[in-house]
């Protein structure tokens, strides 16, 4: 071999070495960008939907925030059934209730041996009463998962705003954590108001989730700032158009200490943690029943809006219906909801990507696996993507022929990390014979479900214009809502 050969045969298997590396490297799943969920979070994420009960002495005295003062007697639900709200949750499609175990009064749903303010002190059962327990049971028997809100902030407790407090409050949770079985998110709210002594609690935070994880390994702890899922920064049910699920954490706290609530509201793109956003907010407009406002309860239009802000903005909904001073939840309110599933049902019944053919501007590897095929089915795990070095890809749905559609659903793989942060949708026009933009939209997370007014195309490009690594699409579905 002469030089030159020699040179432009090593440059070949130089370059077939190469090659084939790349090839074995995009046969291999994406590596994992970013921080990534836990098990326990894409359990969390995939629930979606469930309950928020505010239950406690405000239901009695029609307030919103009872200053610990008022007598635990004025606690008498006449007929409480935590059945019914099961029944509730089960008819509303909701996966799981979360009940306010103690609100900021202090007043304790369980007997606990850390207060004076709980129902052992009130007349319900002649004291012998346990909400908690009866709920539990409840949601254990029908197949509902089981959450406790406690109020860190508490008002009538004599420790509060001493370091004994935060003592109280770990024995409060062992109670709660340890008596009742599985508990899927333990909800601490971020509110912090002063003592009876003018003094502010110094919360001992790490004390209280590792409280939490000892007993609870599997669940998530919900506060401003996670450690496993994040407040919103409204009570309305609105995350944010951009909603990433990474936050910088470090540095932050709940309450006074948390991030600016726009910074919830979106999450931070190179966040370093993995904390989702759920988005809390009431079926009326008080967070405790009140008969004044059962001609207030949400319009399933409303309600439908709020689904869109926060399940179709990559955020869970945790919605809440109170019971009232019977213990169960008024008839305007489960009517709504049932109401409200059957809108969903009625939405999602037919997916026209289902019947279409779906192809993709580039293939990982060009391998079956990763087929853009995989966002028809309805395994999440089965997903599209693309080479490693790919950041930039679209999809086409093409149906047999014109259909009219007004919702798209997306949802990326996250096991894998959120990488897309922006896109656009395009229909084919037939008649100018060209791709006519229809919408663009910045995140997409575990799901981003995206309204516009009725079309009917006979194709739709879905353009993924910027990924922060290969994009993965596990679902591309496609609806038409009744307007
Ligand atoms: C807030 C509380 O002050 C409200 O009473 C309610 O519990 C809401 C869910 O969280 O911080």
């Amino acid at each position: 071999m002469n030089n030159e050969l020699r040179m432009k045969h090593t440059i070949f298997l130089v370059s077939a070495a190469s090659l084939c590396l790349s090839c074995s490297s995009n046969l291999t799943p994406p590596a994992p960008y970013g921080a990534v969920p836990t098990v326990a979070q894409l359990e969390w994420q995939k629930m979606e939907y469930y309950m928020f009960v505010h239950f406690g002495p405000n239901t009695f005295t029609d307030v919103e925030w009872g200053d610990g003062r008022e007598s635990p007697t004025v606690f008498n639900p006449t007929n409480l059934d935590c059945r019914q709200w099961v029944q509730t949750a089960q008819q509303a499609g909701m996966k799981g209730i979360i009940i306010t175990a103690k609100h900021h009064d202090g007043f304790c749903l369980w007997p606990s041996a850390y207060s004076t303010h709980t129902v052992r002190e009130s007349l319900w059962k002649d004291g012998k009463g346990d909400v908690l327990r009866e709920l539990a049971a409840a949601c254990h028997q029908g197949g509902l998962k089981f959450g406790v809100y406690l109020s860190p902030w508490d008002r009538n407790h004599p420790t509060y705003g001493t370091p004994e407090y935060n003592q109280v409050f770990v024995g409060m949770l062992n109670e709660v954590l340890s008596g009742y079985g599985d508990i899927f998110e333990q909800w601490f709210d971020g509110a912090n108001g002063e003592g009876e002594n003018g003094k502010k609690q110094v919360y001992d935070w790490p004390l209280f989730n590792q409280t939490v994880y000892n007993h609870q390994p599997q669940a998530v702890i919900f506060s401003d700032v996670g450690p496993d899922c994040r407040w919103i920064g409204n009570e309305a049910g609105s995350a944010g158009e951009s909603n990433w699920s990474r936050l910088h954490i470090k540095g932050f706290g709940p309450g006074h200490a948390a991030p600016p609530s726009d910074t919830l509201n979106a999450g931070n793109v190179f966040g370093k943690a993995w904390v989702p956003g759920e988005a809390d907010v009431s079926i009326r407009p008080g967070w405790f029943y009140s008969a004044a406002t059962d001609d207030k309860v949400k319009s399933v239009q409303e309600l439908m809006d709020i689904y869109y802000t926060s399940v179709g903005r990559n955020s869970n909904l945790l919605l809440n219906v109170p019971p009232n001073r019977v213990g169960r939840i008024h008839p305007a309110d489960s009517a709504r909801l049932v109401e409200f599933r059957a809108a969903r049902e009625s939405l999602f019944a037919n997916n026209l990507v289902k019947a279409a053919t779906v192809t993709a501007s580039a293939v990982r590897a060009n391998a079956p696996q990763y087929a853009a095929a995989n966002v028809q089915d309805d395994d999440f795990d089965t997903y599209w993507t693309v080479n490693n070095a790919t950041t930039q890809a679209s999809i086409e749905v093409q149906f047999a022929e014109g259909q009219a559609f007004n919702r798209l659903l997306l949802q990326e793989y996250i096991p894998l990390g959120q990488r897309v942060a922006k896109f656009n949708v395009e229909v084919w026009d037939n008649t100018a014979g060209a791709w006519k933009l229809l919408t663009e939209a910045t995140t997409i997370g575990y799901k981003r479900i995206l309204c516009f007014p009725t079309i009917t195309a006979e194709r739709i490009r879905i353009n993924i214009l910027h990924s922060l690594a290969c994009p993965l699409l596990s679902t591309v579905s496609a609806y038409k809502a009744s307007e």
